[in-house]
């Protein structure tokens, strides 16, 4: 990755995540997580950047997409999930990896019960955005990439 290289940008969704539109939809809403990847390549092909994204319901595996992350991308955004109020590891691997992160949720966290309302990924997060439904992921790309640039 030199000077030059385009920016790309690696999305991480994490437990449950794959059942966006399809459970719940009074709660998370009739969006499929098919459906938000789409609008991020169409948004990614706008900022002129590439993304990945990866869905997984297991924590090692997110540590270990995060750990491949270092020298393929230059920054991350994440819906850690339910792992965002438990994940100590995960939080562990972002700061290892020192990638400028963008926590994103669709629900905001902080209208909804208090064991959500704490986040082991906010304090190595650049920012963190929480309740605007699949938007979240948009302007957390949007801030990311806008963030890389400016650095
Ligand atoms: O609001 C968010 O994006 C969350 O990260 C979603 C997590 C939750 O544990 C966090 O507190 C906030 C849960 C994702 C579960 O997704 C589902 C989707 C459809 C049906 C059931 C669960």
């Amino acid at each position: 990755m030199g000077e030059t290289a385009v920016l790309s940008i690696l999305v991480l969704h994490g437990p449950n995540l794959n059942l966006l539109g399809k459970r719940e939809p009074g709660v998370y809403g009739t969006t499929t997580l098919d459906d938000i990847n789409a609008m991020l390549v169409q948004q990614a092909q706008e900022l002129q950047v590439q993304i990945t994204a990866l869905q997984s319901n297991h924590e090692g595996a997110l540590i270990d997409a995060i750990h491949a992350a270092l020298g393929q991308h230059h920054g991350l955004v994440i819906n850690p999930g339910a792992y965002t109020h438990t994940s100590v590891a995960i939080r562990d691997a972002i700061a290892a990896v020192e990638l400028p992160t963008v926590e994103v949720h669709l629900s905001n966290v902080y209208r909804r019960e208090a064991f959500r309302h704490h986040s082991y990924i906010a304090p190595v997060a650049i920012g963190q955005i929480s309740g605007f439904g699949a938007n979240s992921y948009r302007l957390g790309l949007q801030a990311l990439v806008e963030h890389l640039r400016q650095s």
